[in-house]
């Protein structure tokens, strides 16, 4: 696949654009890191979710959505904070490529100081656009350390992101080949337990005895504690929120991308995630990624 430079001048393929909207990212997570301390708060406006934004959110959206559409090859930008892509130049699926962001995923840890990060997909079609249509994902991961997990068509790889002391930003591969272990360890369901369905609740039952609780109301890093340890990760169908919280587009997509490369299987709890046909980009979906095994069981449980 080829894709012209923004100026219309010579092809860039996938896998350089692949590689420069991550090296934008990266460039961009030390700035956003350093910025949090004093965006705590709520911005006092609601996303295209009718979620209460907080400033962080703001900020590591606007500064991420610049770094992005500076990218030769980049056609679009879209975000769980916009109502609306932004154009960045180059026909998406005509060899530009769409690049679908949640700038700071788990922002209402920042009160609570805990993990949050950025997802990331590189969708090779307009959105709303299926999982299918990804050619690469990844996402950024503010714990201890800055780490950033990258997916694409040679695997998944972590890397960790660190600032230097001249200001550039260095990007360092600490496994190139991430592979979910084959003996989970770890659950995470969220969601209010009034709230789940019977059959699912039945299913965290037999979960709750058999692994670990690890939750820490941040997607990106419950998830990354599935792919380090093994395990399952869920944001379910609620009695009253049947498509669960998470957004297809934006979550549920990349994550179940990388997840998939890494080995693992990701459900809507009836099919594929990368298999579900979204009506609007900010559409919900619930999600059910992890080792096969667990995956499929739940999908048992649920039919
Ligand atoms: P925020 O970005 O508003 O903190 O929501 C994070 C999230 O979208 C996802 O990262 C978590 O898995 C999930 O919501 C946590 O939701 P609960 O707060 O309902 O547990």
């Amino acid at each position: 696949m080829t894709a012209p430079d923004a100026d219309g001048g010579d092809p860039a393929d996938a896998g350089s654009v692949v590689e420069a909207v991550f090296d934008a990212v990266a460039e961009t997570a030390p700035e956003i890191r350093a910025a949090l301390p004093g965006r705590r708060v709520k911005s006092g406006t609601e996303n295209a979710s009718g979620e209460s934004v907080m400033a962080g959110d703001l900020y590591a959206d606007e500064l991420l959505g610049d770094a992005i559409t500076a990218v030769d090859g980049v056609g679009s930008f879209v975000s769980e904070e916009r109502e609306a892509a932004v154009d960045a130049g180059g026909a998406v699926g005509e060899g530009a490529y769409a690049v679908a962001i949640d700038p700071l995923d788990g922002s209402s840890n920042l009160r609570s100081n805990n993990a949050m990060g950025t997802v990331v997909g590189v969708y090779d079609a307009p959105l709303p656009a299926t999982g299918r249509d990804l050619v690469a994902a990844g996402y950024v991961l503010y714990g201890p350390i800055t780490t950033m997990v990258v997916a694409d068509d040679d695997g998944v790889r972590e890397e960790v992101v660190e600032a230097g002391a001249d200001g550039s930003v260095s990007r360092s591969v600490v496994e190139d080949n991430l592979r979910l272990p084959d003996d989970p360890l770890v659950y995470g369901f969220g969601g209010r337990v009034p709230d789940w369905t019977d059959e699912f609740t039945a299913y965290a039952r037999e979960i709750e005895d058999e692994l670990k609780l690890r939750y820490g109301g941040a997607m990106v890093g419950d998830v990354n504690q599935v792919l380090t340890y093994g395990g399952i990760f869920a944001y379910p169908a609620l009695v009253d929120a049947p498509d669960g919280k998470l957004r297809l587009s934006f979550e549920a997509n990349p994550i179940a991308y990388i997840v998939e490369r890494a080995g693992g299987a990701a459900t809507d709890g009836e099919v594929d995630i990368l298999d579900v046909e979204p009506e609007g980009v900010h559409d919900r979906v619930p999600l059910y990624v992890g080792n096969e095994e667990l995956v499929e069981r739940l999908k048992a449980a649920l039919d």
